[in-house]
């Protein structure tokens, strides 16, 4: 697993928080916790070879319109300085901590966050980052792979860079049956690869 990092790449862990990652987490995914030990064997490989780790945190207010609750899809989750929030407490952290959604909007990708309303879209600090540290190829692990992976995954490739997505190192929600498909297809299509 440690021929996977070096010199230009970078290991992103998306959102593996109590809300997603904890069985009764106000979102949770389904097998989240599953894949909490493999995500810190890559953290361990990453660090060996001298690459980067940078961790995105999902950190809503208590309204948004992201939740169901104020017009939008989700239950609540992940607001801000609340248990659900904090990390998964099996996940080593060993880097930067990127925060999205802070505002009220839709962050589910690590790169760039959306307005749910006006639809206008900022970028977080990651790609400053990554630019910085002349970085090329991420490798991108947590929750959900139909959702948060999937939309940081495809902002990786729209910058150019590299982009592996391990199945074995998140899972989905599956909101629609399928979902899980049509994510690891869109990713494909992307230039994504998808290594089990
Ligand atoms: C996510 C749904 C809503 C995720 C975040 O982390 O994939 N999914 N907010």
């Amino acid at each position: 697993m440690g021929t996977r990092y070096g010199d230009g790449v970078a290991l992103l862990v998306i959102d593996l928080q109590n809300d997603f990652a904890t069985v009764g987490g106000s979102l949770y995914v389904t097998g989240g916790e599953e894949i909490i030990a493999g995500v810190n064997q890559e953290i361990a490989a990453a660090a060996d070879a001298g690459s980067p780790v940078f961790y995105s945190q999902d950190w809503h207010p208590p309204a948004t319109p992201h939740f169901v609750t104020d017009g939008g899809v989700w239950p609540p989750h992940c607001i801000r300085d609340t248990p659900g929030a904090d990390f998964h407490p099996g996940v080593v952290i060993a880097g930067e901590v990127i925060r999205k959604g802070v505002d009220g909007a839709d962050g589910y990708s690590a790169f760039s966050v959306r307005d749910p309303r006006s639809g206008e879209r900022s970028a977080t600090v990651l790609g400053q980052r990554l630019a910085a540290g002349a970085v090329t190829s991420v490798v991108v692990v947590g929750l959900a792979g139909d959702y948060c992976v999937l939309e940081t995954a495809l902002d990786a490739r729209e910058q150019g860079l590299e982009v592996t997505v391990p199945l074995a190192l998140t899972r989905f929600v599956e909101r629609v049956s399928g979902d899980r498909e049509r994510a690891v297809a869109r990713m494909i299509e992307a230039g994504v690869r998808v290594p089990a």
